[in-house]
């Protein structure tokens, strides 16, 4: 029968706090995420790769479609490997710059001060490539169904960043769209798409960031 394979079910492990006590570990935890910036600016300085296996496992804990963990992280380090994925981010970006993204598009970017030059991509210790499996893939060749692809490695990407952040670790997120270079390059099977191109170090010594408004939560919530 169907059945006859299915894991067996276990007693939940859950903690409920006080309302205060809820509050209180949230607030240093709300308080940490909100300062995280996008970093642009990176320093060449090493990081232990202990830590990005840590993040990564965090990322991997995140919840998909049935449970497909429908994401590969392919982490970069090799240095023939980043000029080759540099060159041809900053070939695909040469061309957004000028003129694949609209006017509109432009004057939205401005205040980022983002141009199609790409050293970070070189000179940050880590690239994490993550790529969306469409469906799955097993070594005999079979293909299985994946479900709400996009939503999954998204909250992947997002628990991902944040677990970079606890870190004390600079992420950005990048997408060189059209961004089918990265599969190429990283010889990547035919099921998985590049989704987003995550350096991972720390900020340059003298790293700015535009001074940006962030709508407040009242803005952006509706209570009914
Ligand atoms: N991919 C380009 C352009 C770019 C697009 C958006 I939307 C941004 O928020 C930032 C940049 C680049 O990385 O420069």
């Amino acid at each position: 029968m169907m059945h006859d394979n299915l894991p067996s079910m276990i007693r939940l492990n859950f903690q409920r706090y006080e309302p205060e006590e809820s509050l209180h570990r949230l607030s240093e935890f709300t308080e940490d995420l909100c300062c995280r910036r996008t970093v642009r600016h990176f320093s060449s300085d090493p990081v232990d790769p202990a830590v990005i296996r840590e993040v990564l496992r965090a990322a991997n804990s995140a919840p998909s479609g049935a449970n497909k963990q429908p994401w590969s992280f392919v982490v970069v380090t090799d240095p023939d490997l980043k000029r080759e994925i540099r060159k041809a981010a900053e070939e695909e970006e040469k061309k957004n710059y000028g003129g694949r993204m609209s006017q509109e598009w432009l004057g939205d970017l401005q205040q980022f001060r983002t141009d199609w030059n790409k050293e970070y991509i070189e000179k940050v210790p880590f690239l994490v490539v993550v790529f969306a499996q469409s469906y799955g893939l097993n070594e005999s060749g079979e293909k299985a169904k994946h479900y709400y692809v996009q939503e999954s490695v998204g909250i992947a990407c997002g628990m991902l960043i944040a677990a970079a952040h606890r870190a004390g670790l600079a992420t950005l997120t990048h997408t060189p769209s059209p961004m089918g270079f990265l599969g190429r390059i990283l010889e990547r099977p035919e099921n998985e798409r590049a989704y987003l191109l995550i350096p991972l170090g720390y900020p340059a010594e003298d790293a700015q960031v535009p001074d940006l408004a962030k709508k407040s939560v009242d803005d952006v919530t509706i209570w009914k």
